[in-house]
């Protein structure tokens, strides 16, 4: 029996955690092992898509330096295994006082990427964060979708009512800082945008791809734009000011549902594309051929991503890609930018529809700095002088960390001043599946399960499809005896924190594990689904193309689109002065990601650390005749008071003047177990970045066009 379980092979299928695209996968296995994964072709909504990474699931559960047991830092700083009992008895040892002796803000909270994917920490992190009551919470949101969240907050009432492109109707997408052809998209969940994509193009449609290098998205679109970086806010005012200028505007539906229209066009009235197109680097007859084009699209949409959130202006480009949606008729119409309907812990689908509250920021601010708290965050930026600065009048130093699948080291701007303050905390603990750049400053390191342990269902995705779904997938292979779910781990966390019996199993309606928390939220969703019907339809449920969603979905006081929020137009003046300043002067450095990453953790994964070397400088060759580069030669990259090396590779993609490497390598830091990528560390950009810059309204850093200079180190 045991022989015959061993050798039989099962086909599983499970959800991929590892991005935003959430593809549904075929597992095949037999015993404990991983045959194959490929895409489901079941799946109704991912159709058969999968990318590398997907398949790297076999590695990941298979990699040897994943943790399996928690790590006890020693005396000697050594981390070693221990048990889930010692490690919590050390935690309630070490945690609890600095908590009674210096209070609750003395603990500060950081929360990574994979949360995000991950119901058993997305959807228990709000317990932990109640217990701690810190006003010290960080995320990768101020590395990434914030300006997002707030522009969407202002405009329609809730900071999830995101609007994504219909790309299945559309036949006019103007796409800014966004490369979905490797990222598989962001905030916006699209599995296999390219086949969309040449499915758009084959019917007729358009695609124009704003972006300082000509990426794998440009590449296949029909018009590339090589913006100068940061130039966005004034290639988007250019031609928000063209369609007013040239009578362009149809609100169509939306005209009795949004309000603020005349104070956006006295205030885009300065901004001319003659006097923008110096400072974008985009011609004005470009801009105003662009704005008529839009203008001129049966269903057009204008998509803007991360590239367009990581400057100083975040939350003006966010804001102004939806007012040229709304003053085109392209939001919340078929084939333009519309609000997916989740079937289960959607926001924007609770409560009274059609009015609401509205959002509210600043409600508290950061004590060393004073920026204000946004959706309950502080800038991640501001997580160093938080520890390093000491108790004052505003507040008590922050004297411990929790870290949840965080990595700011290499994740955040001047991650090494992190690392540095990391080691001057009196406690640190970190829920980690590696022991990595961050996670070996912890004292205690807590496991999470591998992803094929794990069940699945995306608890934010779904409110960002492309398309409405409702999927669930089971875990592959069972846990490892003893082995707590991460939201066990928290529980038990907040527990200890509340200074209940910590040592219990979690119970109470609260503490119910995720499947009931599923259950409950798709019985109560706008479809009225229940987790067994769910379950029964392997591949998930087809909810159907999105639906117009306005006026039912506002949530603003005044029941409209509130288009001319006061504080993003105060934030004008800031674009005059920046008009008015000099060009900033010398080499700019972007960003870019690569098929085979994820961030900062999966170059430990051999299928995906394989070929050829990915953390190289990206250069156009006129710069690298000046600079004295050739392809594969050293460069010497300096800012932020640091320097680093790294390969230089020619490429006429580059817009001349602006420079690319990716972020999360420089895995060179002692005391990580990453054998694989330890093999190639790479350098890490975040450690030229000045942590001081960010956009202020939404408290996101600025990643992107920082001056730096280079130079070629001699053989
Ligand atoms: N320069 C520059 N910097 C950037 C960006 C950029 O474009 N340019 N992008 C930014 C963006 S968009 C983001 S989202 C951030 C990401 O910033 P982070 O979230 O800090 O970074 P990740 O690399 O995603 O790190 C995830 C951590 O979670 C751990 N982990 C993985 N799976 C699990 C799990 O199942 N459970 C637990 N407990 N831990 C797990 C990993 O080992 C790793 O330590 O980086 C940002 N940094
Ligand atoms: N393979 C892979 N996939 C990933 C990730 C990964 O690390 N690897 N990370 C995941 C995460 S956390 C996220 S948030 C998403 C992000 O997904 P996307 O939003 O698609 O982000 P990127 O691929 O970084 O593309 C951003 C683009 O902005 C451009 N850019 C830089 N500066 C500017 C500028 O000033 N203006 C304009 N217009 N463009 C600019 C860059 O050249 C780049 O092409 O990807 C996710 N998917
Ligand atoms: S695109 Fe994203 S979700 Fe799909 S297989 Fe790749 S990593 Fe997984
Ligand atoms: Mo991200």
């Amino acid at each position: 029996m045991h022989e015959e379980d061993q050798t039989e092979t099962k086909k599983h299928y499970r959800i991929c955690p590892l991005c935003e695209a959430c593809c549904g996968l075929e597992i095949r296995t037999r015993g404990d092992k991983v045959i194959s994964i490929r895409g489901a072709e079941n799946d109704v909504f991912s159709r058969g898509y999968i990318c590398p990474k997907g398949v790297s699931l076999k590695d990941l559960h298979e990699d040897p330096d994943r943790l399996r047991k928690p790590l006890i830092r020693n005396a000697d700083g050594v981390h070693e295994e221990a048990s889930w009992d010692e490690a919590m008895a050390e935690i309630e040892r070490r945690l609890l006082p600095i908590r009674a002796r210096h209070g609750a803000d003395s603990i500060a909270l950081v929360i990574g990427n994979p949360s995000a994917h991950k119901i058993s920490l997305l959807g228990y992190l709000p317990r932990l964060l109640k217990a701690l009551g810190t006003r010290n919470f960080f995320s990768a949101s101020t590395l990434d979708q914030m300006p997002k969240q707030l522009s969407s907050g202002l405009l329609f009432g809730h900071w999830l009512s995101i609007a994504v492109p219909d790309i299945e109707r559309c036949d006019f997408l103007l796409m800014l800082g966004a490369n979905p052809m490797v990222s598989n998209g962001s905030l916006w969940t699209v599995p296999d945008y390219r086949g969309k994509a040449r499915a758009m193009r084959e019917r007729g449609g358009r695609i124009v791809v704003v972006d300082p290098r000509r990426t794998e998205t440009a590449a296949l679109a029909d018009q590339h734009l090589a913006i100068k970086p940061g130039g966005d806010v004034f290639l988007l005012l250019g031609l928000v000011h063209t369609l007013f200028d040239e009578d362009l505007i149809k609100l169509g539906r939306l005209q009795e549902w949004t309000q603020g229209v005349e104070q956006v066009q006295q205030a885009v009235k300065p901004y001319a594309p003659e006097r923008m197109a110096d400072r974008c680097g985009i011609a004005a007859e470009t801009q105003r051929r662009l704005a008529r084009e839009l203008a001129a699209a049966e269903r057009g949409c204008v998509y803007g991503r991360l590239g367009t959130c990581t400057q100083r202006f975040g939350t003006l480009n966010s804001w102004l890609v939806d007012v040229l949606n709304v003053l085109t008729g392209n939001l919340d119409a078929a084939g333009g930018a519309m609000f997916p309907k989740a079937a289960a812990f959607a926001s924007n689908t609770m409560g009274a529809p059609g009015i609401g509250r509205g959002i509210r920021t600043g409600r508290q601010h950061s004590r060393v700095s004073g920026a204000p708290e946004i959706f309950g965050e502080l800038p991640i930026t501001l997580l160093a002088e938080e520890m390093e600065t000491p108790a004052g009048p505003q507040g008590s130093q922050v004297k411990a960390l929790i870290a949840i699948a965080a990595n700011p080291v290499l994740s955040a701007p001047n991650g090494q001043r992190i690392g540095r303050a990391l080691d001057g905390l009196d406690f640190m603990l970190s829920l980690d599946i590696y022991l990595n750049e961050t996670s070996r400053h912890a004292d205690v390191i807590l496991p999470g399960l591998s992803p094929l342990e794990d069940l699945h269902f995306d608890l934010a995705f779904p409110q960002l499809s492309y398309r409405n779904h409702a999927r669930f997938s089971g875990p592959v292979f069972a846990k490892p005896a003893g082995q707590p779910e991460e939201w066990e781990t928290i529980l038990r966390l907040a527990a200890l924190v509340e200074s209940r019996e910590a040592k219990a199993a979690p119970t109470g309606i609260a503490d119910t594990g995720p499947e009931q928390m599923i259950d409950q939220a798709l019985r109560s969703g706008p479809y009225g689904l229940t987790l067994e019907q769910v379950k029964r339809a392997e591949g998930g449920i087809d909810l159907g193309p999105l639906q117009p969603r306005i006026p039912e979905l506002l949530r603003t006081p005044s029941g409209r689109i509130e288009l001319a929020p006061e504080m993003l137009m105060a934030d004008l003046q800031q674009v005059d002065e920046a008009l008015a300043a000099d060009m900033p002067a010398g080499m700019h450095l972007i960003g870019r990601r690569d098929v085979r990453s994820g961030n900062s953790w999966m170059h430990n994964l051999p299928l995906l650390a394989k070929g050829p070397e990915r953390c190289t400088l990206l250069m156009h060759p006129q710069d690298g005749i000046r600079l004295g580069l050739a392809d594969g030669g050293m460069a010497r990259i300096t800012a932020n008071g640091t320097e680093l090396l790294a390969p230089v590779q020619l490429s006429a993609d580059m817009r001349p003047g602006v420079v690319s490497l990716p972020h999360g390598w420089g895995h060179d830091l002692p005391g990580s177990r990453l054998q694989v990528a330890g093999l190639r560390p790479g350098a890490n950009m975040n450690a030229l970045l000045d942590d001081r810059l960010r956009d202020p309204l939404s408290g996101n850093a600025v990643l992107s066009g920082v001056a730096v200079d280079i130079e070629a180190v001699q053989a």
